[in-house]
């Protein structure tokens, strides 16, 4: 599939494209483009995975920084708003800023993809991770 290539700018703090650098250059991208390219697909591939219907259990883990205002109130008030597809959670004290939470969810996988992309969204959600199983063997 060969479309018409468009250009957009992207902004990022120097510190962060610095790393960004350093790791599609240890992956042997010759470009910034090309690297890109790659990660919007793998995120769409992804993506694809996780829009079924079939019974699943998550593990969403993230890190956040609980000063940024009303964050925590956020993320329970929402967790409580799913507690039907919210089978625990735990929360880790990291340091004097951050906190790690990690939550089971166990329902669709599309709708538990909802949920965690949700999350992963709030400001001051640093970066995170969902791991998918299947709820039932397969045939
Ligand atoms: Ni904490």
């Amino acid at each position: 599939m060969k479309g018409k290539l468009i250009r957009f700018g992207v902004s990022m703090e120097d510190a962060l494209l610095e790393k960004f650098d350093r790791l599609i250059n240890k992956r042997g991208y010759t470009s910034r483009s090309e690297a890109i390219r790659d990660f919007v697909r793998n995120e769409l591939v992804e993506e694809g995975m996780r829009a079924g219907d079939a019974p699943a259990f998550g593990v969403l883990s993230f890190v956040y920084d609980h000063h940024v205002r009303e964050l925590e109130a956020k993320l329970t008030g929402f967790q409580h708003n799913h507690y039907e597809s919210i089978v625990s959670t735990s929360h880790v004290h990291i340091d004097h800023d951050n906190c790690l939470e990690v939550i089971i969810l166990k329902d669709k996988a599309g709708r538990i993809n909802d949920i965690a992309s949700k999350i992963l969204s709030y400001k001051g959600v640093k970066h995170g991770n969902l791991s998918l199983t299947p709820a039932e063997k397969e045939p």
